[in-house]
This record gives structure tokens, C-alpha cells and sequence, in this order.
């Protein structure tokens, strides 16, 4: 396994759940990729979006289904601040991990998290694994226990 998933991979395991990260041939770099490889609904991946506090410069980690966009203006009143459209440099240096496979857990700086209170409706959802070709399956409250993230609306 690729360094990058062996970090997420001991996360879980120190975490004591019984989550064992994927690693697939194929592309899950994207929601949409992640979903064919699988064979699950796009619904179904837990994208994490990175964004940057306007006033800590702080990193505002968004989780939130594949299926829809996340609603900035929620997200700000979630986060406390306004996010701002981090770099592929930002994500790296405070996350630990590359576009395309940034996990919901075990980053560099730990982030202001917010989750999408309509992934709580779902029994399972995939969340990306530290690489482009890593993801793992989890429950919304193994994602909720994980992260210690707030659970707000974050849908347009
Ligand atoms: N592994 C998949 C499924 S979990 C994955 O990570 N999907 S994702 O949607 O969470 O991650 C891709 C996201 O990275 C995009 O939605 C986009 O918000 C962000 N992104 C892509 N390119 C850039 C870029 N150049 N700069 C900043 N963010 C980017």
C-alpha cells in the first residue's frame, strides 16, 4: 500500500474500527471515478473539500456528498468564518495529502470540520484513502466519531 494510505490506514486501526482502506486499478480521483470503481452511487462518496478560513488562515475541512455542491454561505455560518478556494499547495501542506485523495481524517493540521447532515440518511458512504486509487468504506456515524466534525446543512 502507498504511504499516503498507510497513514489513513493506521489512523482508522488506532481509531480501533474495523475499516480497512481499498485500494483500487482503477481512478477514484473524483467522486464520479470513485463511484465506478467501486460500483456504488455517486451519493454514496463523502467528498472532503479543503477551503481556507478567510480570517484564522486556518484550514475548513467540508465534508459532503458526491452527488451535490457545497453551499459556501453555509458553510461560513458552520465554520465561523468565510472559506476561500484553497490551492492544491494549501491542501497539501496542511492536510498531509494530494488533491484526489485528501481523506476526511488524519491531516497534518487539524481542521475546523463540517459535515452534511444529509449523509446521515445513508446506512454506508466511501470516503477517499490518502491516494487517487485508496478509499475506504465507513457508516456517517464512524465519519462523525472520526472527524469530531459538526454536522450542519450544507446543500444549495
Ligand atoms: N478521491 C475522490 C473521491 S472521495 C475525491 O477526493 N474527490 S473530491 O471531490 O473530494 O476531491 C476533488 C476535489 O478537489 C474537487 O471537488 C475540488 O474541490 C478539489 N480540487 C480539484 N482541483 C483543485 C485545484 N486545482 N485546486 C483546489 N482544489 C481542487
Amino acid at each position: 500500500m502507498k504511504e499516503s494510505a498507510l497513514r489513513v490506514q493506521d489512523a482508522l486501526t488506532t481509531e480501533r474500527l474495523e475499516l480497512e482502506v481499498r485500494e483500487f486499478p482503477a481512478s477514484t480521483r473524483t467522486a464520479a471515478e470513485a463511484a465506478q470503481a467501486v460500483g456504488c452511487e455517486v451519493a454514496t462518496i463523502a467528498k472532503s473539500i479543503v477551503f481556507r478560513g478567510r480570517e484564522s488562515g486556518g484550514p475548513i475541512l467540508a465534508v459532503a456528498s458526491g452527488a451535490h455542491r457545497i453551499d459556501v454561505e453555509k458553510l461560513a455560518k458552520a465554520a465561523g468564518e468565510a472559506p476561500e478556494r484553497a490551492d492544491a499547495d494549501f491542501v497539501r501542506e496542511k492536510t498531509g495529502f494530494a488533491i484526489g485523495g485528501v481523506p476526511p481524517i488524519a491531516h497534518k493540521v487539524p481542521p475546523v470540520t463540517v459535515i452534511d447532515e444529509s449523509l446521515m440518511a445513508l446506512p454506508e458512504i466511501w470516503a477517499a484513502a490518502g491516494t487517487p486509487n485508496a478509499v475506504f468504506r465507513l457508516t456517517p456515524n464512524d465519519l462523525l466519531r472520526l472527524t469530531g466534525g459538526k454536522l450542519a446543512d450544507l446543500k444549495p
